[in-house]
């Protein structure tokens, strides 16, 4: 339904979330905000994967700066904290996401597809953090998670410059894990995500919950909690099931990269 402004369908036990304001670039408003933490809320319930996308010529331009402008000093709080809470249910949820990305990934739009898990680049996306220019910060968490991808460094010089960089830098900048061809994005993060669904729920779950906790740890924290979470997962019915499978030979090898179709970058 093209009024909504997140759109959510689940095929294959997978969710695909677009958002879909399209007119605006799918700038992000109090409104958008608000759809999708529903449709988070649905896809934790309901899939074992999900897909983001933007409708349209972009994926995302950002916060809605029409309201922007409007905010107090304690409702911008609210308001970016507001933000914070609903990430954190995308991040620190139970099932992977995989984001598609094109056209503009800009402010806003990159603090949401950093909350993702695998991030999928079109040859025509393009990454900027405009926010210095805007006489704003980031307020959606990138200066946490933006940050850990690309390092300090590199996020300085896009808030201080507001230069822009093509998909092949997101990529050698850890900001995106695939370059595909223009038009091609969506298509590879659904094949991502079908990929992520087929693992145990359980070890989705630890992988996602384990592994950027275990990151801001000392490292003899690290290997503690590493143990537990290891031990916890292999312990459960479905972990033995698939040991068995493997031994039994009834479970796929590890393949090749060279031999397998599509997977490349
Ligand atoms: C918007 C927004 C927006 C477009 N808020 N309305 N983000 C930015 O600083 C990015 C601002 N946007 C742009 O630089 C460009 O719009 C794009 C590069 C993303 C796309 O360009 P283009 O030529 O395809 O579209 P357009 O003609 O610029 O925009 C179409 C419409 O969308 C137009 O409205 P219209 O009523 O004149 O048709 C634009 O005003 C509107 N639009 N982007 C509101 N962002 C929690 S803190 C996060 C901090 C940030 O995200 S800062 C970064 C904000």
């Amino acid at each position: 339904m093209t009024e909504e402004l997140v759109t959510y369908e689940v095929v294959d036990e997978i969710a695909y979330v677009g958002l879909n304001r399209p007119e605006k670039r799918n700038a992000v408003s109090d409104r958008v905000i608000d759809a999708l933490s529903l449709c988070i809320s649905r896809a934790d319930r309901e899939a074992k994967a999900a897909v983001l996308f933007g409708e349209g010529k972009h994926f995302c331009a950002g916060l809605d700066l029409a309201e922007h402008a409007e905010r107090t000093a304690i409702e911008g709080v609210r308001h970016s904290r507001g933000w914070h809470d609903v990430f954190s249910r995308i991040e620190f949820g139970t099932i992977p996401w995989v984001c598609a990305l094109h056209g503009a990934v800009v402010g806003g739009g990159l603090e949401l597809a950093a909350a993702t898990h695998i991030r999928v680049a079109d040859a025509n996306m393009f990454m900027a953090l405009p926010e210095g220019q805007r006489g704003i910060f980031v307020g959606g968490g990138g200066s946490v998670r933006i940050a850990r991808l690309m390092g300090v460094a590199r996020m300085m010089d896009l808030m201080l410059t507001g230069r822009s960089i093509n998909a092949q830098e997101a990529e050698s900048w850890n900001l995106a894990q695939y370059v595909v061809p223009e038009g091609t994005a969506k298509a590879k993060a659904k094949e991502l995500a079908k990929a992520a669904a087929g693992n145990a729920e359980l070890s989705n779950y630890a992988i996602i919950q384990a592994l950027p906790r275990i990151r801001d740890m000392a490292r003899e924290d690290g290997l503690f909690v590493e143990s537990f979470v290891a031990s916890f997962t292999q312990n459960s019915p479905e972990a033995k099931e698939r040991l068995q499978a493997f031994l039994d030979k009834r479970a796929a090898k590890v393949r090749n990269p060279q031999d397998q179709a599509g997977s490349g970058k």
